[in-house]
């Protein structure tokens, strides 16, 4: 019986992917480096979960030759363009530089009208998941979820089901008895691994991927309602 939805952040909740772009790219300004991430390279990117997951891979494949000379100076590199990133992203969506995706606002106001838990999995940073939920929501966001997974506590990233196993733990709930929306392999692989039906809302950055195994990929959750969540997860 459906008793939760389990929601992932980027790309689902919300188009986000082309603001952390932007912030990864202020990072690397900042920071005095000639890197710079385009479209195309950051949806490759993007197949690897997590932003200092990211940069790491993103050092290595631009210093392929190089021995990692002190791996000490490479992670402090990483933490500072991760710190200097995230603080650029935290700063935009505040000032409201996203907004939710069509229907997912509706779609939590129609669960919890009855009765059922909603919860969050995802690989973005704490203060990321923050900033457009209180935009989004007010500040009494954090209310709204039972429970929420992200990358301060579920650090194997997705397509490790790591931190959907976590949130089921933390519901008490069964897979069974909940559906995962998510917008990327990566995602939907994770929340297969865990057992959950899963819904899929694509976006630009990950139209191209394969949702083989979904439960149904729809454009938005404008497509989609409790009663007929309810069908799809019953069959
Ligand atoms: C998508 C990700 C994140 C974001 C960047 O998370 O993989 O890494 O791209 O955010 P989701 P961070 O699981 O919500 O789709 O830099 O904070 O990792
Ligand atoms: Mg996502």
């Amino acid at each position: 019986m459906l008793k939760a939805l389990i929601f992932d952040v980027d790309g689902t909740l919300a188009d986000t992917e082309g603001l952390h772009l932007e912030a990864f790219n202020h990072a690397f300004r900042e920071e005095g480096l000639d890197w710079r991430w385009g479209v195309d390279e950051y949806i490759r990117l993007l197949e690897i979960s997590g932003g200092r997951e990211r940069l790491m891979h993103h050092w290595r494949s631009v210093n392929a030759g190089l021995k990692e000379v002190d791996n000490g100076a490479v992670q402090d590199l990483v933490a500072r363009l991760h710190e200097l990133k995230t603080a650029y992203y935290e700063s935009a969506v505040l000032q409201g530089a996203v907004s939710l995706r069509p229907g997912v606002l509706a779609l939590m106001s129609e669960a919890r009208a009855q009765g059922l838990q909603l919860a969050i999995a995802t690989t973005t940073s704490p203060v990321n998941i923050a900033a457009l939920l209180r935009t989004a929501i007010g500040p009494d966001w954090r209310e709204h979820f039972l429970s929420v997974g992200d990358a301060s506590n579920a650090p194997i990233k997705k397509p490790n089901p790591q931190v959907y196993m976590k949130v089921l733990a933390e519901l008490g709930l069964r897979a069974a008895d909940c559906v995962a929306f998510e917008d990327s392999a990566n995602g939907l692989k994770a929340a297969l691994a865990a057992g959950l039906d899963t819904v899929i809302t694509p976006n630009r950055f990950t139209a191209h991927h394969d949702f083989k195994g979904a439960l149904r990929t729809v454009a938005d959750l404008t497509q989609v309602s409790v009663p007929r969540l309810r069908e799809w997860h019953a069959r």
